[in-house]
């Protein structure tokens, strides 16, 4: 296959441009250094007690910090678009599906389950056709200042899909960037060739047909209702490159709603639209020309000083008193986050990643790595004041992980204000219902009598770079092959001293069964598809592969950590289980 820039003349490209922000935003930082960073209203990092934001500041002085000073909490919080398909039905299908340079999963003919080929995935309605281009478009971030970014159909974050459960849809991606991009749909259930495996390139001037199936696995030959998501988004996954991207802006939602979550909805249980708010957290560094400044030198894991929600610096958002839904999302390449609101007032935790819990728990904060989601439900007409600030209060001075420990802070620091909630009016009247111990979705726990296999992943750096199993990641090789329609153990180790490496496992969730031989707190004790591994920290998961042959990957999702190679590729075969063989089947 003939590409239109080699690998390499890519990332020479990129060093070059980045060499040259990378100086103009220190003369920049140099500048600015006398100025305050503390306060509401600044261009701020986090801020702590005295003590600690002496120490941000020298961290961040040493890397350099955006030089453009701006007034928080100026500009509206804007919600994406939602998707509009081109059409919907086989017969209004307005190209041949497949017909493109990159194609189409071969499981878009077949639909049949890998575990037994006789036997049809669930679907119910009529598939729908989308079709999206990957573009650079120029933007307000910051206010007052134009920003250089990549976005799908030119914006970020980009449009928000919403589908149904069992609804499937192909999503035609036209890539009209320079970059060789893939796109992951995170926490789908979908075939390899769609999965954003990060060789299976959309390349420039190309077009990949993305199938998603919106399907979900069978349980004893039953619909296993228990893995339907809600919360996922989409998101480049290229070789060598994902932390670029992404830190250039390409990201969007993908928001969908089953019937069993549509009942909740219809029963006044869940908030809905225009109440359910899906909100795309990210921190990002500037340049004083307002470019976006990034070091593809720096392995480490990324760290901006500026906070971008739904792709706007600091925003605010008015609400009525009532309550939302808000789907928080940390987009960030290495920065965890633990949001609170400044009341201290505790949130009602309804998922974790892509899944709505089995019922609705009190969460006084939430600790979210990069990649993490968590769906919450606040009560504006409990608040008596007009307005509420959702903040940051976890420190983190470089990519290493947060400074603090995960389990005893200090709840008396000043966080970081994201966004502020303007709230207006009275209390509206007949509101959903939703509370702390509302049952939610039903969770099937995989059982120890069903493991076939136990595996061991080691986490660590070596040679200048990060490695599983003392190995880079190899796009040609299944480091592990489960049977397809088994479970696993997998004990995740994390053995690279104080760093933290967020662990995303593609294809489907996983159940944590223990974080260093303890039960899981209860947000992570059902379903997740990323598993935070703090220092020296070992997980042990369960989890099933089921209704898809592979390859796809598993990797840190420290994006930084992520390009430079700490992934492993599974492959789930019918002749499993297996390790270390050649990938069952390739779709660039
Ligand atoms: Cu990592």
């Amino acid at each position: 296959m003939k590409k239109s820039i080699s690998r390499r003349q890519a990332i020479g490209s990129i060093s070059a441009a980045a060499a040259a922000t990378t100086i103009s935003a220190s003369l920049g930082a140099r500048r600015s250094r006398t100025r305050s960073r503390t306060g509401r209203g600044e261009t701020s990092l986090d801020s702590g007690t005295r003590s600690q934001r002496l120490q941000a500041e020298t961290v961040v002085d040493a890397r350099t910090g955006t030089p453009i000073p701006f007034e928080k909490f100026t500009q509206e919080m804007p919600i994406p678009p939602v998707k509009q398909p081109l059409a919907v039905g086989k017969p209004n299908a307005p190209w041949v599906v497949g017909d493109c340079f990159h194609g189409v999963a071969p499981e878009y003919f077949t639909r049949t389950v890998a575990e037994d080929p006789t036997l049809k995935y669930p679907e119910k309605y009529p598939e729908k056709y989308y079709e999206m281009r990957i573009r650079d478009v120029v933007g307000e971030v910051i206010p007052g200042v134009q920003t250089p970014c990549c976005g799908y159909d030119g914006i970020v974050p980009g449009p928000t899909f919403k589908s149904k459960g069992l609804e499937p849809i192909i999503v035609r991606t036209w890539n009209d960037t320079h970059y060789e991009c893939s796109m992951h749909l995170h926490g789908g259930h979908n075939p390899s060739h769609g999965d954003g495996y990060p060789n299976f390139y959309i390349l420039p001037g190309q077009a990949r047909d993305y199938y998603y199936t919106n399907t979900i696995p069978y349980h004893h030959g039953v619909p296993d209702v228990g893995e339907a998501p809600s919360t996922m988004w989409y998101h480049d996954h290229g070789m060598d490159v994902t932390a670029h991207t992404c830190v250039l802006g390409m990201a969007g939602f993908h928001i969908q709603i089953d019937d069993f979550e549509q009942g909740l909805i219809d029963r006044n249980i869940l908030p809905s639209d225009p109440y359910d708010i899906p909100i795309m957290i990210g921190d990002k560094r500037f340049n004083s020309d307002g470019t976006i400044w990034f070091d593809p030198l720096d392995h480490n894991g990324y760290l901006g000083d500026v906070y971008c929600v739904n792709g706007k610096a600091h925003p605010y958002f008015r609400v009525q008193r009532r309550k939302y839904r808000f789907r928080f999302l940390n987009a960030s390449n290495a920065r965890h986050i633990e949001l609170r609101l400044s009341d201290g007032r505790p949130f009602v935790g309804i998922s974790n990643d892509s899944w709505l819990l089995p019922h609705a728990i009190e969460r006084d904060s939430i600790l979210m790595s990069p990649a993490k989601r968590a769906d919450v439900v606040i009560d504006f007409s409990k608040v008596d004041a007009n307005e509420l600030y959702l903040e940051n209060i976890l420190l983190q001075g470089d990519g290493r992980g947060p400074d603090g420990k995960l389990l005893n802070r200090d709840t008396q620091i000043p966080g970081v204000g994201l966004v502020k909630f303007i709230i207006e009016g009275d209390p509206v009247p007949g509101d959903c219902s939703v509370d702390v111990g509302t049952e939610l979705r039903e969770h099937i726990p995989i059982l120890e009598s069903e493991i076939e296999a136990t595996r061991v992943f080691e986490f660590h750096r070596r040679k200048g770079a990060w490695q599983i199993n003392q190995e880079f990641y190899d796009e040609f090789k299944s480091n592990a092959c489960p049977r397809v329609g088994s479970a696993e153990r997998w004990i995740l180790r994390n053995t690279a001293g104080g760093w933290w490496h967020p662990i995303h496992i593609h294809l489907e969730s996983h159940q944590i069964q223990k974080i260093d031989g303890q039960a899981p707190p209860e947000e992570w004790a059902y379903k997740s598809d990323v598993c935070m591994l703090g220092p020296n920290t070992e997980a042990e998961i369960f989890m099933k592969f089921r209704t898809f042959t592979g390859p796809f990957v598993f990797h840190c999702h420290n994006l930084e950590h992520e390009d430079m190679r700490m992934m492993f590729v599974f492959d789930p075969i019918k002749d499993g289980p297996k390790s270390n063989q050649p990938l069952s089947a390739y779709y660039p």
